[in-house]
Parts: structure tokens; sequence; C-alpha cells
């Protein structure tokens, strides 16, 4: 299997890098797109790779790409050997972590990518490459604080998202926030204390220590 990550890891790439090291059991080439010379937007990408110019997309052995962060994970969820699996083991587990996966995703992910977007940076990055919302920014900034906040709440009584243990659910949200907590600090205000220690928790990972630096080009773990 091939990893397409990128050079300049942005929330996405983040959180398959993230997944890949808390997983265990899993086996991989990487291959290192030059996101800051937008090769991921060469012809010789979007033919051979992912139409869609994005990073991460994974190469199966057969040939064929999967793309879209949840379905790389899923897979590689599916793959690996050994270890304890980051999307469920009983029918029970693996519906309700695939709920929390989908509220973090809807809820907070991409209402904070979309204001992010709008703002002069992200802007400045997609121009004439994505449709951009800077009139929806403040709409958009909302929605990703009224998502934590809700969250917030969830978390009164538990360590991770879906409850005692590290899920899917934690990589996603901490993939966005991590990669972009550098970028916008006030993403995690210390009053929203559920969320605010959730983060701590997760920063003190080993895995989550290795996720702003680029993959080597093999791994097994
Ligand atoms: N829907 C995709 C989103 C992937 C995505 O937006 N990746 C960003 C990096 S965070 C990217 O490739 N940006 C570079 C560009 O569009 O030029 C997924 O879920 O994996």
């Amino acid at each position: 299997m091939i990893l397409y990550d990128g050079n300049a890891p942005g929330p996405n790439p983040v959180s398959v890098r993230l997944f890949i090291f808390e997983r265990c059991g899993i086996k991989l080439d990487v291959e290192s797109v030059d996101l800051r010379n937008l090769a991921n937007r060469s012809r010789r990408y979007r033919t051979t790779v992912n139409s869609r110019g994005e990073v991460p997309a994974l190469k199966l052995d057969d040939g064929r790409i999967i793309t879209e962060i949840t379905a790389i994970c899923g897979y590689l969820d599916e793959v690996a050997k050994g270890g304890k699996r980051l999307f469920g083991e009983t029918p029970e587990e693996r519906a309700e972590i695939a709920m929390w996966v989908r509220r973090v995703d809807l809820e907070v992910c991409q209402p904070f990518v979309t204001w992010w977007r709008g703002t002069d940076a992200g802007e400045n990055l997609y121009r004439g490459n994505r449709v951009l919302f800077p009139e929806a920014k403040t709409n958009n900034r909302l929605l990703a604080e009224k998502g934590l906040n809700q969250l917030d709440d969830d978390m009164e009584r538990r360590a991770f998202v879906a409850g005692d243990r590290i899920t899917m659910a934690d990589i996603l949200l901490y993939g966005f926030m991590g990669a972009m907590n550098q970028m916008i600090p006030s993403l995690n205000p210390p009053g929203r204390t559920k969320v605010a220690a959730w983060f701590l928790r997760m920063a003190g990972r080993e895995a989550a220590k290795k996720i702003m630096t680029d993959l080597p080009s093999k791994i097994e773990n």
C-alpha cells in the first residue's frame, strides 16, 4: 500500500498520521506530495491518484485508490494486524463510534475548516481552486464554537469523545484541532474545561507528538 501524504500538513493528512501512530499493526509505504509547490493539483497527480487534487490518498496493493480520511482510516483499521480497533469491536460499539465521528465532523471539523478557508490565509491558498465562503466566516466560526460547547457538555464524565478509550472520533477531532491549534490558538480556550482537558490528554500521547513531522518513507508499526 502507498499513502500519499503532504509536506505541508493540514488537518486531513494529520488525522491519518495520528490514526497510523495510534492504531499499530499497519505496514505501508509513504509518498510525500509536494503541496508547497502544488504537485497535488498537477495533471499527473489528478489523473493517477486523486482527481480532486487532495491529500491524503491510499493506493491499495490491487491498484484501487481510497480517498476521504474516514474511509482511509476505516480500511486501515480493518487490515491492521493485531491491536485494538479504533472504529469499534462490536456492532454496538461501531454504531456508537460512527455516531460520534459524524457529529465531530459535521458539528466541529467542517465548519471550522470552512471558516478558516474564508480567512485571508485560506483564501490565498485556495482562490480559484475551491468555492470559498468569506461572507459566511462568522457563521461558520459560530457553528464550530457551538459544536465544541455541545461537546464540552457531552464529555462531562468521560475521558474521550465516545467513552473511556480513544477512538476514531478522538483521532478526527484532534487531527483537526491539533493541526489548526498552531494557527488558531483561540480554538481551544481554557474555559471549555472538558474539551481543554481532553486536548491536553491527547497532546500528551506519544502518537500526537509526531503528527506535524513528515512521515518516514516506510511505516511498520
Ligand atoms: N474530503 C477530503 C479532504 C482532503 C483535503 O481537503 N485535503 C487538503 C489538505 S488538509 C488538501 O489536499 N489541500 C490541498 C489543495 O487542495 O490544494 C478528505 O476527507 O480526505
